[in-house]
Formats: structure tokens, sequence, C-alpha cells
């Protein structure tokens, strides 16, 4: 096979060109392809006069103008996309058919659409919320959606209670407030009333719900589903995606102000990755299990609330996928792009989750209304690479013209065509679980045990961690006005770990209830589980990389120039983007005489936009920096939101004008050395630069200190 024709991440690339409108070098034209030499002035009878119906140019431009706008999504309506490709690391063969799953050699091509859940479109990016994790592998068995959210569980435990959920996150009805955020009033109404929500609550409340950026969160499949191989045996199989550079999240004072000075932070951090060749690169992972174990562990593997700890059954990682394209157009591919958990090929099956399986009618409901009819699937963002061939016809906006006098099966006019594919050809064979039962609403008791899995995950946090979630809780269920809400979450979170409920109930003026019986069930005993799952602790993450991550250093003239320079190339070659801020754009003027381009005034930006600061030395740079209000702020808030901090020489001055108490700094007095207290980096002596900036560049790395005293810090 040659390369050219090789399955490979270019195919989606090449399938959408045929759509592309390339309007270099082209006359403007009217839908009909007329040449329009104005389009400033509407046709009028004098030129004070009426515009006229004939001008059809007028017509069609305002026509299609007023109906560019289409539905939002109900919920996920913000996100981002970008195009990539995905590549198996060993055939699963012995687990599954699934042909993407089969041969290293092939690259899959991928979309993938990050969101947040309750906001609408143009709502910030950095609130408090669960982000979707969505993946459309166009496979050559066709297209295998995954999608799924960057935490590995949900509020419910079936579909049927999705409808008011949504109603008690979303904006309250009458006042359309507060946008974007769960910290009101009918979300912890429903909460408190929904004993089963305690775990995803906890997720809700933990950093996982502020991502420093998509490149680097964590993504899940939720349910359940099931591998089926060539000989039709199935395993159970839950999905991972694990982002190479890590799962780092912000913290939520950054993520407040974020929503303010950048509102597309998110979005804006993957395209700006993507466009510099920073390609956001996340491993597939699988827990895979036999159909014998399904009631081994202590919870049910089909209740949606449950994870299965890492502990209990470890994640493969089976393969890669890397980000590498942005799309051309936001409306037609991001927001056009139609996912569905029903999407499935060959190899790849559902199980009976009630979560599943009510989500199997709603996505595909939902992009009738979305998109306007049953022929989404010709978008081109949405079509296939394999072929498609049925006899579904008609409707809203069809593109394929079938060919043939039959439309319908069996047919002999037609050869019998399109045939049906057995499953030696990669027909689509459901697989063979046997169900029985009555018809019955209710739930299985399997499913009761409601807080077990949110008191894993309490104790698998560490401590600082712990802190953020209760300081997290008194914000949301400080925005509760209803006495009785805030109680009767406290008295949940009491059925979880007793001191969380203590630390929760002191900041929002409420009493642990004394009547508060415990509902549901608990865990059976002896059966598979763990206490604690360090998997679950963000600091437990990944922590080597300081690749892509964005450090600023605080400038002025007189700044030495050659400290710069030397810095900005270790952690360059190290993979960091190094910027270079001052008062205003243009120049600074180094120690040296030398001109450094700025790369960013300060006006714009401010120490949240940056993992880490660097302050440079040169006497005439201090002085000027000291005086600056906005320069000590950047120090002080960068030192409270726990980032690396470095500086040399004189530039530690501006460390101690900062107003951060108890700062260990290197010793004035000593000749040499470098000072590391819990990521401030400094050295008195210049020509420890070298030793300095390794030194700052593994505090980079570790993401956050949390060894500081921030309380008194005023930023
Ligand atoms: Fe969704 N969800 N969902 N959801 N969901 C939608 O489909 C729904 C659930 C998820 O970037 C909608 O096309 C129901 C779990 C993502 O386009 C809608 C239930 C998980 C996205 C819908 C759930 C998700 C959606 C809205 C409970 C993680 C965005 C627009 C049974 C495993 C996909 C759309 C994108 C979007 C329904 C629960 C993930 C209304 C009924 C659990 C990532 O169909």
């Amino acid at each position: 096979m040659s390369d050219q024709s090789k399955y490979n991440e270019n195919r989606k690339d090449q399938n959408l060109e045929t759509f592309r409108e390339h309007p270099e070098e082209q006359y403007l034209t009217t839908n009909q392809g007329v040449r329009i030499p104005h389009t400033d002035d509407s046709l009028k009878a004098g030129e004070r006069g009426p515009t006229l119906m004939e001008d059809f140019h007028f017509r069609e431009k305002i026509m299609h103008f007023d109906h560019e706008r289409i539905p939002e999504r109900v919920v996920h309506a913000r996100g981002a996309g970008a195009y990539g490709y995905f590549q198996v690391y060993e055939p699963m063969t012995k687990y599954t058919k699934a042909s993407f799953l089969q041969d290293p050699g092939e690259q899959t091509p991928v979309f993938v659409r990050f969101s947040t859940v309750v906001g609408s479109r143009g709502s910030a990016d950095t609130v408090r919320d669960v982000r979707g994790f969505a993946t459309k592998f166009y496979t050559k068995d066709g297209v295998f959606d995954l999608v799924g959210n960057n935490f590995p569980v949900f509020f419910i435990q079936d579909a049927i209670k999705f409808p008011d959920m949504v109603h008690a996150v979303k904006p309250e009805p009458d006042s359309e407030m507060p946008q974007a955020a769960t910290a009101h009033a009918t979300a912890w109404d429903f909460f408190s009333l929904m004993p089963e929500a305690t775990h995803m609550t906890m997720w809700l409340l933990s950093d996982r719900a502020i991502p420093r950026s998509f490149r680097m969160m964590e993504g899940f499949g939720v349910h359940t589903f099931r591998f089926v191989n060539e000989q039709g045996k199935a395993h159970f199989v839950k999905f991972h995606w694990k982002p190479v550079l890590g799962a780092h999240s912000l913290v939520w004072d950054e993520a407040q102000k974020m929503a303010g000075q950048d509102p597309d932070w998110l979005r804006r951090d993957l395209w700006e990755a993507i466009e510099m060749g920073d390609y956001p690169e996340y491993e597939l992972g699988v827990q895979i299990f036999e159909e014998s174990e399904e009631f081994s562990f202590a919870f049910d593997v089909l209740d949606p609330t449950k994870i299965i700890p890492e502990e209990v059954i470890p994640v493969q990682r089976i393969g890669k996928m890397t980000l590498n394209r942005n799309p051309e157009n936001f409306f037609a591919e991001t927001e056009q792009v139609a996912f569905h958990p029903g999407h499935v090929v060959p190899g790849i099956d559902f199980t009976n989750d009630p979560l599943l399986q009510g989500r199997l009618f709603s996505y595909l409901d939902t992009q009738l209304i979305r998109l306007g009819g049953p022929n989404f699937a010709e978008i081109p963002v949405n079509r296939p690479l394999a072929p498609v061939h049925n006899n579904q016809r008609d409707g809203y906006m069809r593109q394929t013209i079938n060919t043939g006098k039959t439309s319908y099966f069996p047919n002999s006019l037609g050869g019998g065509c399109p045939m049906l594919a057995p499953e030696s050809a990669h027909g689509y064979v459901h697989y063979a679980e046997k169900v029985e039962g009555q018809k019955i609403r209710s739930r299985s008791e399997s499913f009761m045990d409601y807080f077990s899995q949110a008191t894993l995950f309490w104790k698998s946090l560490t401590p600082p961690e712990q802190e953020h979630l209760v300081e997290a809780a008194h914000f949301e269920l400080g925005k509760v006005p209803s006495k009785e809400i805030r109680e009767r979450m406290v008295g949940l979170y009491e059925h979880v770990d007793h001191e969380l409920a203590v630390r929760i109930a002191e900041g929002i003026g409420v009493n642990i209830p004394t009547n508060n019986p415990r509902p549901g069930v608990q865990p059976p005993s002896g059966k598979r589980t763990v206490e604690q799952s360090p998997a679950l602790s963000l600091e437990n993450q990944k922590n080597d990389s300081i690749k892509s991550r964005r450090v600023a250093i605080l400038a002025a003239d007189g700044v030495n120039d050659s400290t710069i320079q030397q810095l900005k190339k270790t952690l360059e070659s190290k993979g960091a983007h190094v910027f270079v801020i001052a008062n205003t754009l243009g120049t600074i003027k180094g120690s040296s005489g030398q001109e450094i381009p700025v790369d960013v005034n300060a006006p714009t930006t401010s120490s949240i936009m940056f993992d880490a600061v660097f302050v440079p030395d040169g006497r005439e740079n201090l002085s000027q920096l000291q005086k600056q209000g906005k320069a000590r702020h950047f120090i002080a808030e960068a030192y409270k939101h726990g980032k690396a901090i470095a500086a040399i020489g004189d530039g530690i001055d501006l460390l101690k004008h900062a107003n951060i108490p108890n700062l260990t700094l290197s010793d004035p007095t000593s000749n040499g050395g470098v000072v590391d207290a819990a990521g401030v980096v400094t050295a008195q002596n210049v020509a420890d630069l070298n030793v300095l900036s390794d030194h700052f560049a593994q505090a980079i790395a570790q993401h956050r200190h949390w060894d500081r005293q921030t309380e008194l810090v005023p930023a």
C-alpha cells in the first residue's frame, strides 16, 4: 500500500477540501454565482428614494443574515474543537475487532470538541463546571463517537432525570441568573434532594472543575461499554483519556478573574498551542474486565455515579491521540459537529447503564432541532470516511444524489443493492446479551450506595486539595440563600466524612442536622474496592515537564539583557514559552544598551495568564518596577496562586516589595548559591543563573506550590 493510499490522518482533510470555499483572487458573487460590482448601497428609486424589491442582492444578503443562527446545544453550548489523529500502540485483537484498534501503523482521523456544560455559547471558559471531551473517530468501519467528560462519574443514574438536573443547574428561569454556574439556589436544591449526586458534587467542588487547559485534562467515557472480538467474546471496558502533559488545574481566584480578563482562556490556549506546534496529546486508556467479574465489585458497574478505581482495575494505555489542526470555520465545523454515543463501530457495544441507554435516544433527537433535519450526517465535519449506502431518502437539505430506481429492500430491480453486510464484511452485529425481566419503573438496590465513593474521593485528595474543595463549597453554598438547602447539603456530606461536613458547615452558617438519616444502602462487604485511590489526586499527576508553559519576565529599561537571553534559552530549550512584559509595547533598553523587544504590554495582562514569573537583575530596571503597583501585584498574585517565581541579583528586591510575609530568599551576604523555598527560587549572584534556571524549571514543572502561607497576601 503506498503512503498516499494508506488510511491516515489526511483522509478527513482531503474529504473536507471538496467543501471548502477559497475567496483568494475571486470576485464577489450572489449565492447564484452572479458577480456583484457594488455592495455598499441598496438599489433605490432616486438617491433619497425607497429601496426596490428587485434588488436581489440586497434581499439575498439580508435574508441570509436573518437566518444565520441555529439553536445552541441545550447543554455543552460553549466549546472549542480541533482535528487530529489516533494511533493504537499494539493490536487489541484479543479484546475487540474495532478496526481502528488493530494496526499500529494506521492513523485514524479524529475531531475533538471540548466544552463547558452549563453556560451558553458566549459564556466564560473558566467557570466551575464539568468539561465535555467528545471525540469523533473517522474509522474505516464508520464513525465512532466517544462522548465523554472530564469527570468519570455523573450526577444522576437514570436518563429520565436529565431534564430535571439540567433545569436545576442552568440559570434560574425567572431571572436567567447566574450565567454558566452552579453556585445558585436551584442547583443545590436539586443536589440536596438527590443523594445519588453527592459523589459528582465532590468532583464539581474539586480542582478538576477548573482545568488549567483542555490539553491538561483527563477524559472519561463514564459508562461501562463492551469490547467484542472476532469470536464474539465480550469484555467490559471503561474508556479514559490521559493527557501527556498531565492533568492540572487553575485556582478558583484565578478562574474567576480570568472569566473577566480573558473569557476565551481555554479555547485560546487550545488554538494557540496547535498554531505553535505544541500539539495536544492524550493516551487512550482502557480498564478491561471479564463479564464474569461483573458482580465482583463493591458497586454496580452499570451505575454511572461510580468509578472503577484504577488500583482495582489498572488503566492500560493502548494508543495516542494527537490534535494538530485547528478548524477553519467555527460554525461549519465546531458548531455543526454532531456527536452521539450511539455512533459505534463493530467491536464496540453498549451496556444496560440506564444513563447510557437514555443518551442513545437524546443525541440523535437533539440534532434534529439543532441542525434542522435528519440529514446532519451529510454536513462535512460529520461525514464518515467509510462509504454510505442505504435507502434513507430526502428530507430538508439533502445533499446526496442517490442514483437508481430502488430505495427499498428487498429489491430485485436494483440487483438487491445496497446488499446486506454479513459479519465477515464488518456488518455490525449487536452483542447477544441475554436479557429478561418484568417491566418495572424502579431502580436496582445495587445502585443505592450513594456515599462510599464520595468518601473514597475525599480520602484520596491531598490536604491542599481538600482545602480547595471546602473553600469551593463555601463559595457555592454561600450563594444559596436558603438555609434549609445548605443544611441538607451538609447533612449529605456528613455521610461522606464528618470532618468534611464540619469544615463546610463552618463557612456557611449552618450546623450538621441532628436528625440526619443516611439514605440508601451500605456497600456490600467483602467485594472489590479500595479505601484510597492515589490516581484521583491531581497532585499525583505527571509533573516532569514545562512544555508549553507560559513564563513572564517582568522588565523595564536598564534590565540585564544577557540574563533575559540566557534564561529564555534554557526554558525554551525545555519547551516553555517566555514573554517579556513591560509597561509599553515596542522595545526596552537593556543595561548593555541593547534593545529588547516587548512581547506583552502590562495593561493587557496579569499574572493569571502565566504559569511562572521571573524578575531579572538590573538596578535601573528594579527601581522602575518597584514603583509599579502592577508589577508588585503580579508577584504577590503569582505567589498567592502557588506559581513558580524566580529572581536574581537585585531582581530579588521586587519580591521583597510585593507584600509577601515570611518570604525565604537567598542571603545577600552569601557568595553564591540558589535558594528554592516552596517554588520561590532566588540567587544573589548573577553567576548562578544557570543553576537558578534549572531549579526554576523544576519549580514550574511542579505546577503549583501549596506549601506557602498565602492567607495574608493581599492579592
Ligand atoms: Fe450529554 N448531551 N447527556 N452527557 N453530552 C449533549 O447532545 C444527554 C452525559 C456530553 O461537543 C446533547 O449534541 C443526556 C454524560 C458531551 O457536541 C444532548 C444525558 C456525558 C456533549 C445530551 C447526558 C455527556 C453532550 C446536547 C443523561 C459524559 C457535547 C447537544 C442521560 C459521558 C458534545 C448534543 C459536543 C451533549 C444529552 C449525560 C457528555 C442534549 C440525556 C454522562 C461531551 O443530547
